[in-house]
């Protein structure tokens, strides 16, 4: 049962004889308060027909001229022209009598209307009544549309009826209208549609026609949107009379797709009746929805479709919408089956997807791509879209004609999820945005048992959307036909305005949460109506068998014919003896891996380049490619810093990292560098974009086709893009302030190809734990899960520097918690391609280099590896700039490679049998040690070697050093405190190594619970003491 919200009931179209009436009679002005009135110069008090009680009628008008001087009537229109020229009080307006057909022509069309009113000021005010009344309904009408099928819910949380909806006669009189004005004719403003052909209609068609657009099965919010073309066009989607019409073949689809979707569940319930499926039952339209838009968009010239979705009607997305094979479905039922793939598989809720076919409707190729996702609900969201960017740019699609993506939520979660905000965040930024993604919310009114109102503040779960002007489509999801036209529509609106759009399916969840769930616990009430509710497959079944659209046997045949499909199906799966994972790979790299999805070798070339390319590259990061560009005289400086260094033949940090994109780029990998103030680098290091100072904002030329939104900044130049003359592009971007989004969004565009390589920065390492969520469920496991490699580098400057505990740590401790090497077990270190086995079998790299050539060499390792990896580096901060963190060409020529570890080079590894003490360290500490040895006179005495690869760790590298130094202790030194750093990773696999022979003592901070100290010279205290320990031979002989 449907409140009665409205008074369309009451309003029955009139007939042509009624439409023409006198309206002389005067009527009492209705109490209405005085609301402020925006940019008036006069005081609108001082006008004769502003009244207190008159100022909504005028602020509506107001804001109707604003848009369109030509919506309001002529004598509005000279009223607020001379107010806004400053006109004195009680002068803007000017009676528009005597009337004459030339001058007030809107009125006059109006005819013997017009003609018979003698009170001119009485109609002005009856015409601004009716366009506020219009516009009442474009703003608010959704809030009485009747979205809930169940009939007993809001769906915005709100069972009042704005005062200005008529949802009785005696509401007209807010407007100053009463019933008797039900039968007069006013003429219609341009900004709505409800006309038609007509020009003027009696306020009861008025009325009705408003109710028909706005307050039935369709909801529709947009009267947010400061843009007036986009209002237009949604007013006139919506409001057309008859616009919402399909031919029988188009219900007839409409059903098929229902059937399919109805008895998929149906069938999994018979055959699994124990399982958890998180099945479709109550929003069973979802379905033919996305089948809409893909057909709707397809025909628009979309030929790829990347989709992402939580579990609610996932396995039927799969089978009806993607069409994965239905065998391939059921048999994931089966426990038993053997897995063929390594790793640890997923559950079938979670398993992506990715198939061509040909769309039936349009007889066009599409893909479809469904991306797998952990059971974070709206994770997701930024990956997909990050996919899709890619998917984009690797086909010249500029401007998303081709590839599109469409995301799903549940109700809950889109309202309560921080990372849909952040996602919605990206989808306008130039170097991010998709060009529209369509959003379906499965709304069931619930999440998981709690109610909505104890799960948002917000009246729709969907209110994050406007915060991008995404317009929104609230339909009642028990009209199949409502859902269609929406669906339709917002497919016409991503593909004319390339923007974001939300379908809000407001729906019920027939089940409990899951299939084994009883949902009356906590809602008793709501699940006794949904008891009763007959499922939308058979109301609109028996709905097209009583238009004749369909007969019944027609429609039995229609569900016969699916059930067998999938009792073929059935029977297929029984045959399957193992469960290939692969075959749920949503983002296949075609030609990277042979055949069978193996590594074409197990050998990584040389990393090192030639002197000349090296040389090149350094002039070019050193100078500005093009003519007339005046940079800052800073910048200067540091250009010609870095031209001195080339000619000395080193690198810095900043001139390594050029290196290794520049020459990247040389070999065709596109480079994507992402993050908060990328581009010239938080530590003002890097330096990627050159920003004209000379340039005025107006008159700049963007320099890169990449960059569109330079035309609004300074003129810019990037000169990593003028390396070579076919060099693949290197997109350098500042991101939004989001690292959850942003590093999503990197990792889907990384999934894209294996020929890329995809960097995200966090600005500080420590800020990657707001991303923690896209760290653990995709970039650790993703392999193991999803059979989905994935070569991301994430670049995480760390070190402890006196900067207070916020800014020091990347929090090394936890990505080497999370290697999958076991520190018990020592590999077998004689095995053929050692290093490369161990990277192959890792589920990610963690390194953390000392020099400027050694992160030069893992940077191009990265993608000259035959396999991909996501890449963990810490980066340095000081080191930047320190003068002894340089690179000598040298170790950058062909036949160098990436330095797992760098061991002592010293006079101790002269004469080995002489040193007492061998430490090792990572990072930036070795310039601490070296320092101190050197001060302390203990070269000779104490062996300094540096792990840089931490994982996989390099056990036979480490067993070398330690038998070269016999009668050394083994002491690890870190400047991190002792229960965070590498310390728990690295000790058990020392020990390992050396069999547990010897105690590997430890020199370094205690625990503690932050990570630094704020107080600058209890830091430099601490530092001392972890290097008096370091190098005080006696310090373990107690512990011995
Ligand atoms: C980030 C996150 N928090 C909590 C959960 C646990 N959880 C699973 S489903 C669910 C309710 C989701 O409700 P809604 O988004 O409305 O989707 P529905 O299940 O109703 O389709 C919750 C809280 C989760 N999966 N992800």
């Amino acid at each position: 049962m449907f409140h009665l919200r409205t008074c369309a009931a009451k309003l029955r179209p009139l007939t042509a004889s009624q439409t023409v009436k006198t309206f002389s009679q005067n009527r009492p002005a209705a109490a209405r308060t005085f609301g402020q009135i925006r940019c008036y110069t006069a005081p609108v008090a001082a006008e004769p027909f502003l009244s207190g009680t008159s100022s909504n009628y005028v602020e509506e008008m107001y804001y109707a001229w604003l848009e369109n001087p030509k919506s309001v009537h002529k004598s509005w229109d000279i009223f607020f022209r001379n107010t806004n020229a400053g006109a004195p009080p009680g002068t803007a307006y000017q009676s528009p009598l005597p009337l004459s057909p030339g001058s007030l022509s809107a009125v006059a069309r109006a005819g013997p209307l017009v003609e018979a009113q003698p009170n001119v000021d009485k109609l002005v005010e009856d015409h601004l009544a009716v366009q506020s009344l219009i516009r009442a309904y474009q703003i608010r009408g959704h809030h009485v549309a009747q979205l809930d099928p169940l009939g007993i819910l809001d769906a915005d949380l709100d069972s009042s009826v704005p005062a200005d909806i008529i949802s009785s006669t005696d509401k007209l009189g807010f407007y100053g209208l009463d019933e008797s004005d039900l039968d007069k004719v006013f003429h219609l403003p341009t900004t709505t549609f409800i006309g038609g052909q007509e020009s003027a209609l009696p306020l009861r068609e008025i009325i009705r026609r408003l109710e028909m657009a706005y307050c039935q099965h369709i909801g529709v919010e947009f009267m947010f949107i400061n843009d007036l073309e986009q209002c237009q066009w949604i007013r006139q989607k919506f409001e057309t009379p008859g616009v919402m019409q399909f031919t029988n073949e188009e219900k007839r689809t409409l059903l098929a797709r229902l059937v399919r979707s109805t008895r998929f569940e149906e069938f999994l319930q018979r055959k699994w009746s124990s399982e958890k499926r998180f099945g479709l039952e109550g929003c069973e339209v979802l379905i033919p929805a996305l089948k809409t838009i893909i057909d709707k968009s397809s025909e628009n010239g979309v030929d790829y479709v990347i989709m992402g979705m939580p579990h609610r009607g996932r396995l039927n997305v799969l089978a009806n919408v993607i069409r994965k094979e239905l065998e391939q479905i059921f048999c994931q039922f089966d426990s038993k089956l053997e897995a063929a793939d390594e790793g640890s598989g997923d559950v079938k809720y979670h398993l992506g997807m990715y198939h061509r076919r040909i769309n039936r409707v349009t007889d066009r190729n599409i893909t479809l791509s469904l991306v797998a996702n952990p059971s974070h609900l709206e994770a997701a969201d930024p990956v997909v879209m990050g996919k899709t960017k890619a998917e984009q740019f690797y086909c010249g699609d500029t401007e998303g004609k081709k590839v599109m993506s469409i995301l799903l939520h549940g109700d809950a979660a889109f309202a309560g999820q921080g990372i849909v905000y952040e996602t919605f965040h990206l989808s306008d930024l130039p170097s991010y945005t998709t060009h529209g993604t369509v959003h379906v919310v499965v709304n069931n009114q619930i999440g998981f048992t709690t109610d909505p109102r104890m799960a948002r503040s917000s009246p729709y779960p969907t209110d994050v959307a406007r915060v991008v002007n995404a317009p929104i489509f609230h339909v009642n999801s028990d009209d199949p036909e409502a859902v269609m036209y929406v669906c339709k529509v917002a497919a016409e609106w991503r593909s004319t305005f390339h923007k974001d759009v939300v379908v809000d399916l407001v729906c019920y969840r027939r089940n409990g949460h899951n299939e084994m769930d009883e949902p009356m616990f906590t809602q008793p009430l709501m699940y006794k109506q949904i008891r009763k509710q007959k499922p939308v497959l058979q109301k609109y079944a028996e709905l097209l068998v009583s238009q004749g659209v369909v007969n019944q046997p027609e429609y039995e045949e229609e569900i016969s014919k699916y059930d067998k499909i999938c009792e073929e199906a059935f029977a297929r799966s029984k045959d399957e003896k193992i469960l290939h994972i692969k075959h749920w790979l949503d983002s296949p790299w075609p030609g990277f891996f042979t055949l069978d999805g193996q590594p074409r070798s197990m050998t990584c070339p040389s990393t090192g380049l030639t002197e000349d390319i090296l040389t090149h590259i350094g002039n070019v990061a050193s100078s500005v490619p093009v003519e007339d560009f005046t940079i800052h005289g800073g910048l200067s400086r540091i250009l010609k810093t870095r031209g001195e260094l080339v000619k000395n033949r080193t690198v810095d940090w900043a001139l390594a990292e050029y290196m290794a994109f520049g020459s990247l780029l040389k070999e065709g990998i596109h480079i994507r560098l992402s993050g908060q103030d990328v581009e010239r680098g938080t530590f003002s290091h890097r330096h990627h974009v050159l920003h004209d100072q000379n340039v005025d904002k107006r008159t700049c030329i963007p320099m890169n086709h990449l960059w569109p939104n330079q035309n609004v900044d300074k003129r810019t130049c990037i000169p990593m893009n003028h390396l070579w003359p076919n060099q693949a592009p290197y997109t350098v971007c500042n991101s939004s302030l989001s690292e959850y989004g942003v590093l999503g969004f990197e990792l889907g565009f990384a999934m894209a190809s294996p020929n890329a390589l995809v960097l995200w920065e966090a600005q500080f390492g420590d800020f990657h734990n707001t991303a923690q969520c896209i760290i653990d469920q995709f970039i650790c496991p993703g392999q193991a899960k999803w059979v989905r490699q994935n070569g991301i580098v994430l670049l995480l400057p760390h070190g402890m520097e006196g900067m207070g505990p916020e800014h020091s740590s990347a929090r090394p401790e936890r990505f080497l918690q999370m290697c999958n090497d076991d520190p018990d077990v020592l590999p077998d270190l004689k095995e053929a391609n050692f290093d490369i086995n161990q990277l192959y079998d890792c589920n990610w790299v963690v390194v953390n280099c000392s020099t400027p050539g050694n992160f030069f060499h893992v940077l191009r390792r990265q993608i000259l590896l035959p396999f991909r990896k996501p890449l963990i580096i810490f980066t340095p901060k000081s080191l930047l700039r320190h003068p002894e963190a340089r690179s000598n060409f040298d170790e950058m020529l062909p036949g160098t490679h990436f330095q797992r570890v760098i061991p002592e080079d010293g006079p101790a590894a002269q004469n080995p049998g002489n040193v007492k003490r061998l430490l090792f360290c990572t990072g930036k500490v070795y310039y601490d040690l070296t320092r101190e040895r050197k001060a302390r006179d203990m070269v000779e005495q104490v062996a300094i070697t540096r792990i840089e690869q931490l994982s996989p760790f390099p056990f036979d590298l480490l067993l070398q050093e330690v038998q070269k130094y016999p009668s050394a202790e083994l002491a690890w030194c870190q400047e991190e405190h002792k229960n965070q750093g590498y310390y728990d990773y690295v000790k058990p696999r020392l020990r390992t190594t050396i069999s547990r022979a010897k105690p590997v003592w430890y020199a370094g901070r205690d625990p503690a619970a932050a990570p630094a100290t704020g107080n600058k010279k209890t830091h430099l205290t601490e530092l001392q003491r972890l290097l008096d320990t370091a190098f005080d031979l006696d310090a373990f002989k107690n512990f011995s």
